[in-house]
């Protein structure tokens, strides 16, 4: 009686242990998912220090945008000062010429945040001037997201080493007799029969005892 709720409780102990296990796999499971989310969307400052202004050499704008990989969600940030630049998305052809005609769409307040919400290409100029020929210009490329492979091997729950049982032995008085080893004896060798020694004595015990009279 004793022996059998002691077993039951066992039982249950190591069900609740799996189940933690597996509340703890689901727990991991979703913070990956938020750092794997948080990493995809980013926000970047157009020009970095710069900001969105003319700048010294024409290939500022350029070289940033290499610097970086945008994918849709991200957020491109323009620092202006409203009054002193603008930003008008653009088609390519408005990009090439530094046409403001027709834009895609324009910010006259700085700073400004547009979040790019498709792939391809993206191209923004400032209206103001002459500074998109001054290279106040961006080109960008929207890529999808590279499918990334689950970094890690898959999730599955790990089988939680079960514990063993508490198997305390019910009656410790009474050790389970080994039984002894059955002994098999094999094909019952016949024993050798004698082969009947013809005459010439064994040679060492004569030797033996030549030395050791000497
Ligand atoms: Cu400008």
């Amino acid at each position: 009686m004793d022996t059998g709720r002691g077993n039951q409780r066992t039982y249950y102990n190591t069900r609740m242990e799996l189940g933690g296990g597996f509340v703890l796999c689901a727990v991991l499971l979703a913070a990956v998912a938020e750092l794997v989310g948080r990493a995809t969307a980013a926000t970047y400052v157009v020009g970095d220090n710069l900001g969105w202004n003319v700048p010294s050499s024409v290939d500022e704008y350029s070289s940033w945008a290499s610097r970086h990989v945008f994918t849709p969600g991200d957020v491109l940030m323009f620092n202006f000062v409203t009054g002193e630049h603008d930003v008008a998305e653009v088609r390519k052809a408005a990009y090439d010429e530094c046409s403001s005609n027709d834009p895609i769409l324009l910010s006259t307040v700085g700073p400004w945040n547009t979040t790019l919400n498709s792939t391809g290409e993206h191209y923004y100029i400032c209206t103001f001037g002459r500074h998109c020929s001054l290279a106040q210009k961006l080109a960008i490329n929207v890529t999808a997201p590279s499918p990334t492979p689950p970094p890690s091997p898959p999730m599955l729950p790990t089988p939680t080493p079960t514990p063993t049982p508490a198997s305390t032995p019910p009656m410790s008085g009474s050790p389970s007799p080994i039984p002894p080893p059955t002994q098999m004896p094999r094909s019952p060798s016949p024993t050798p029969s004698p082969t009947p020694m013809s005459g010439s004595p064994s040679p060492t015990p004569s030797l033996m005892g030549y030395e050791l009279n000497n």
